[in-house]
């Protein structure tokens, strides 16, 4: 049971069939989610230490380095890359559990370059299917031109873009000027999509097709190659940037991880939600039953938006023994689409059976919330055998951290048998007063009778539900 406290008047409302012991229906889901997630903001380190020992190679080679600084005015540590103007030296930095995953990369991080010396490529390096690699260049820092006379600054250089195939200079670069990077790549569909925002200014979005086929992703690394400061640069100079903020994140190809009535089951009940799990949030959905188009007003989405379900219209429900086939069709943010076809089947009708279809207004249409007025919940008994029930509704507030009663009603409810549903309304009158901080909540229960309290077995009824 979850007690929400929601704000003014926005409460929750339970409906609690307590003869229904055990009766959530489905298997725990498949754990088919795994994806890497990885951040870095360097500013539990101290300023001087290498950087952490995921970032390979951070050791570097020749007098080249990478080493954790701060800042003194902020506090803020990143990690400072400089390399000298001679030979092989290099400064490089390399993140290499990103290798074997497929799919889609979210990469981010910040850089600022404090001199215009040096090309800095930031390479994302992919791996084809002959095993062979190659990069993608989410960024390359692009040194600026010099007047070699005085070394003074006669064009300022670029950030530019390489997607495999060539290279675009994008933005101007500018030193000692803060940068962020989003970069998005799905090698499924070959996108790439690069986000620059310059410090205080306004992103710009940069879409492309991969120049390249590739398979995996293999590792992301962040260079300042001696070569490229070689004769560009006073001898005696360093090409130096900073970098903070890394974010590496795999998204997995979309796809359905499990579906609740489980595909080609055939234990469902008449009020069975369908409730459709997918690793990643799909940004759109369609679901069709029976060749027949569900509207996605009838489709509710959990918080993380993985989770769809449709709950049958109370007046609507699946029927015994039938067998529905359904399609579900779900694409993710870089566009790739996810396709299933699935079905499952009705139970066939036991000798009693009842449902809890929600709650409803005084007007017939079902609510989330409670709310003043007369708040009824519907019960929908399938009976083959004449029966006798007792039905309890209560209203409860909950003030500090207390949960009290307001009022209960109880009758006595009679169930003819017949081959259809029968749909009963058990009422109750909330009447929050004005102004109340509390959280108010419903529970109807139903017993075998006023004073037997039996709980029926697990093939009589469904019906646990919340709702909020
Ligand atoms: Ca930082």
């Amino acid at each position: 049971m979850q007690f929400k406290k929601l704000k003014n008047k926005v409460l929750s409302l339970i409906c609690l069939v307590v003869f229904c012991t055990g009766l959530i229906a489905g298997s725990a889901f498949a754990d088919d989610t795994s994806m890497l997630k990885a951040f870095y903001d360097f500013n539990n380190l101290n300023a001087g230490a290498n950087p952490p020992p995921e970032l390979v190679n951070s050791s570097c080679k020749g007098t080249g380095s990478a080493k954790i600084a701060e800042d003194e005015e902020t506090g803020n540590k990143y990690m400072r890359m400089e390399c000298s103007y001679s030979g092989n030296d290099q400064a490089l930095v390399s993140y290499d559990k990103i290798s074997g995953l497929t799919g889609s990369m979210y990469i981010e991080f910040d850089f600022l370059s404090e001199n215009s010396y040096g090309r800095i490529p930031v390479a994302l390096n992919v791996k084809k299917a002959d095993g062979s690699t190659t990069n993608l260049y989410p960024l390359i820092i692009q040194y600026a031109s010099f007047n070699k006379d005085d070394w003074s600054v006669k064009a300022p250089g670029s950030l530019n873009i390489h997607n495999g195939a060539e290279e675009k200079a994008v933005v101007e670069r500018k030193d000692n000027t803060w940068y962020n990077v989003k970069c998005y790549t799905n090698l499924n569909n070959k996108k790439m999509t690069v986000i620059i925002t310059e410090e205080g200014k306004e992103p710009q979005t940069f879409e492309y097709t991969m120049g390249v086929d590739a398979v995996s992703y293999h590792y992301l690394r962040f260079t300042i190659p001696g070569w490229s400061i070689q004769n560009l640069t006073p001898e005696g100079e360093y090409a130096k940037c900073r970098i903070d903020n890394i974010k590496v994140e795999n998204f997995p190809s979309l796809k359905l991880v499990s579906s609740n009535p489980e595909n080609e089951s055939s234990d469902a009940f008449p009020a069975q939600p369908l409730e459709l799990k997918f690793n990643n949030k799909p940004e759109e959905f369609e679901l069709e039953i029976d060749g027949e188009k569900i509207s996605n007003d009838m489709i509710s989405v959990s918080d993380d938006g993985k989770t769809y379900t449709y709950k049958p219209s109370f007046d609507k429900p699946w029927m015994w023994d039938e067998t529905y086939e359904y399609s579900v069709r779900a694409v993710d943010a870089f566009g790739v689409t996810s396709e299933d076809n699935q079905s499952f089947t009705v139970k066939s009708q036991p000798e009693m059976w009842i449902e809890s279809l929600g709650f409803f207004d005084a007007d017939g249409n079902e609510i989330s919330q409670i709310a003043n007025g007369t708040i009824s919940s519907k019960m929908r008994f399938w009976q083959s055998v004449d029966a006798k029930y007792a039905s309890f509704i209560a209203l409860y507030k909950e003030h500090d951290g207390r949960v009290e009663m307001v009022s209960l009603s109880c009758d006595e409810l009679e169930v003819e048998a017949s081959t259809e549903p029968t749909v009963k309304d058990i009422p109750v009158s909330v009447n929050i007063p004005e102004g109340s901080e509390d959280s108010y909540f419903v529970k109807v229960y139903v017993w075998k009778s006023l004073t037997d309290r039996t709980a029926y077995a697990k093939d009589v009824c469904y019906g646990t539900r919340t709702l909020n």
